[in-house]
């Protein structure tokens, strides 16, 4: 089984040049002008395409149960879905109710993965504290392949981490060369703006913007980056929605303390107003958390991709259809917080950046792959197109164009938060693992081909900065392996 891609422009997150593509066994086998190859290879004609990595999606929550039901798309389908938009890996997260032992939940989460269409790995939630937590996340670490940490600062009385669980987290991240990262928005506040507004009697959608203003989020952005200061590790920011967030990472970034932002696609072109729709359904359907924010923060998400101070897009992809959402049809609180985006994340990126100068073809390969693949140290068999590297590959279309819509897209969820938008620039061919999947509009998804892909920890890294002398880190902090 093999494949050659023919006549097109390899576009990597460093340069373009024209070349063929090899691909056999699953892997990448030679890249070169003309090359020659059995004569038995699959041929995908690219010319006047890019070859590019296959998107990594490094934040969705497939069939998460979250707010009493479950996230529609399991790990088939949602994988599937990204397969049709280009996307060959994600990273999900498993999510431990609190006071659950971590192993019991990553072996849950590893069993229902399993169906996966497309490589995936996990961060692991820490949503409690006490020291079997800190054992686990050495098992995680050593002997599954685990290199992050996630901690929601929001969602009091559910998953929520205090401070003191981020401190005792952070330095166990340290010890192990795990990365931690965070949802940041200040629960507390989130909490206590719910219970003033529905007292008001505001419960309609409305109101969920109104309990998360991005002041709530910066504080906690914030928070998390001085924690990680403190604790000496470094720290990635899930979903940045604002420019108050976006602030608190620069300023670190500038300082030099290593701190990495991700952002939304959804973020970075839909704007507040959905929340003011008088029909409840489109208003919920956008109900997630951080919220939908007006024009000014998507100007500054942009800015932070083109000013490198937010490294990667994402789509926390966490479908919810209708008849979930309306169970906070009388409170907002109560609508499942989450919408899609895996199938869409490129092209979108890709018309709204790339088509209007924001982006480089390079910088979309940085920031829909090879940085994501880099920060989670997948890099490079996931994120490249390299001699050797995994054959998870797209051919883009620059002329290609598409209508988004819920009618036709392969997510399962009957809304789509990008709905009616024509996009130019698509995905003609997916390959993953070296086998076509996606082909002028033909999905071959196939059930449990997916692959549970380790990352290994961030030792080398983490080294270095031990070696320059920790001054605040005590030294009988032990390098745990
Ligand atoms: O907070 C998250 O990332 C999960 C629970 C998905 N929901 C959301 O609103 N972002
Ligand atoms: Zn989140
Ligand atoms: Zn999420």
């Amino acid at each position: 089984m093999s494949i050659v891609i023919r006549g097109g422009t390899v576009v990597t997150a460093d340069r373009s040049f024209a070349a063929d593509v090899y691909c056999r066994d699953g892997q990448i086998a030679a890249i070169g002008e003309n090359l020659d190859v059995p004569a038995d290879a699959e041929v995908v004609d690219a010319t006047g395409q890019y070859i590019m990595p296959g998107g990594i999606d490094p934040h969705t929550h497939m069939q998460l149960p979250f707010m009493g039901t479950v996230a529609s798309d399991d790990f088939f389908t949602g994988t599937a879905a990204g397969l049709a938009g280009g996307n060959t890996s994600i990273i999900d997260f498993v999510i431990p109710s609190p006071k659950q032992p971590l192993m019991d939940a990553y072996h849950q989460w590893r069993d229902w993965a399993g169906k996966s269409a497309a490589d995936y790995g996990f961060h692991v939630a820490i949503t409690w504290w006490d020291e079997s937590v800190k054992e686990d996340m050495g098992t995680l670490v050593r002997e599954h392949g685990v290199n992050s940490f996630k901690h929601f600062m929001a969602y009091k009385n559910a998953i929520m981490a205090d401070d003191e669980t981020l401190v005792k987290s952070f330095r166990r991240c340290m010890e192990l060369g795990a990365i931690p990262t965070v949802h940041a928005e200040n629960g507390e506040l989130v909490f206590q703006l719910q219970q003033e507004l529905l007292a008001q009697g505001i419960t309609g959608p409305e109101g969920h913007p109104l309990s998360r203003p991005p002041a709530v989020e910066g504080e906690a952005a914030n928070r998390a980056i001085r924690i990680a200061q403190v604790m000496n590790v470094p720290i990635y920011i899930v979903h940045v929605s604002c420019k108050e967030s976006l602030e608190a990472i620069t300023r670190a970034r500038n300082e030099g303390q290593r701190v990495f932002g991700e952002c939304l696609a959804g973020h970075l072109v839909i704007d507040d107003s959905v929340y003011r729709h008088p029909d409840f359904e489109f208003a919920a359907a956008h109900v997630m958390s951080p919220p939908f924010r007006s024009g000014e923060h998507q100007a500054a998400l942009w800015q932070g991709l083109q000013g490198g101070n937010l490294q990667t897009t994402a789509t926390d992809h966490c479908c919810f259809c209708a008849d979930q959402k309306a169970a906070g049809k009388d409170d907002f609180s109560k609508i499942p917080n989450g919408t899609a985006g895996v199938e869409d994340r490129m092209a979108v990126l890709w018309d709204a950046g790339v088509n209007t100068g924001k982006l480089t073809m390079n910088e979309f390969v940085a920031v829909t792959s090879t940085n994501a693949a880099q920060i989670f140290n997948l890099y490079p068999r996931k994120g490249s197109v390299s001699v050797g590297a995994d054959a998870d590959l797209v051919v883009w279309d620059p002329e290609g164009t598409r209508t988004i819509s819920a009618k036709t897209h392969h997510q399962n969820i009957d809304f789509n938060i990008f709905e009616g938008r024509t996009v130019k620039g698509i995905p003609s061919h997916t390959i993953s693992q070296g086998k076509l999947v996606w082909k002028d509009g033909d999905l071959r998804a196939e059930k449990g081909a997916g692959r549970y892909v380790e990352r290994p920890a961030f030792s080398a890294m983490f080294d270095a900065l031990a070696r320059q002398g920790l001054h605040n880190t005590p030294s009988a902090v032990k390098r745990n392996r």
